[in-house]
């Protein structure tokens, strides 16, 4: 069974956007995972840490085979093989995966958080998001509504 899952990348060490282009294929190459939409690259500001450049961030549609913690797994497996290294918290990053949405299962582990927590708070997450989004909505989230709300709420 396939099931369409969500993932935010962003990346602000070296060429951003050919960080971003790597790990997009490199999560395709991935047997059980396809990539079948990407959103346009946005440059924003840093979040949470200020004192470092913009970063890149995009989103990206999959359909897997795997189960949410398999696919968890290869993000994080990703973001090693490029050389990420976790430093500061929420600072400077070659590569960051992070699962936003799985279907619509949900978790709340320490490994893993579905829906993504910071989803409905991050412009750099729902700004991309929206680009995939069908009619503003990704199955029960309503992503333009959100985004629409987070707009007003940051005036
Ligand atoms: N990621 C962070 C912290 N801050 N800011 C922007 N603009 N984009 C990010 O992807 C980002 C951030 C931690 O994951
Ligand atoms: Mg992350
Ligand atoms: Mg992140």
């Amino acid at each position: 069974m396939t099931n369409k899952a969500y993932i935010a990348l962003g990346s602000n060490m070296g060429d951003a956007a050919e960080n971003l282009n790597e790990a997009l294929k490199a999560l395709d190459l991935v047997p059980g995972v396809t990539v079948t939409k990407v959103s346009k690259y946005y440059i924003t500001e840093p979040w949470g840490y200020a004192n470092q450049p913009d970063f890149t961030n995009a989103c990206c549609e999959v359909e897997s085979t795997l189960s949410p913690e398999a696919l968890l797994g290869v993000c994080l497996g990703i973001e090693a093989g490029m050389g990420r290294i976790r430093q500061i918290k929420n600072g400077p990053r070659v590569i960051d995966l992070d699962l936003l949405l799985y279907g619509n299962e949900r978790r709340s582990t320490e490994e893993l958080m579905l829906p993504h927590p910071g989803l409905l708070e991050r412009d750099f997450v729902l700004l991309p998001l929206n680009d995939l989004a069908e009619d503003g909505r990704i199955g029960e989230l309503d992503v333009a509504s959100a985004l629409a709300n987070l707009r007003k709420t940051s005036d």
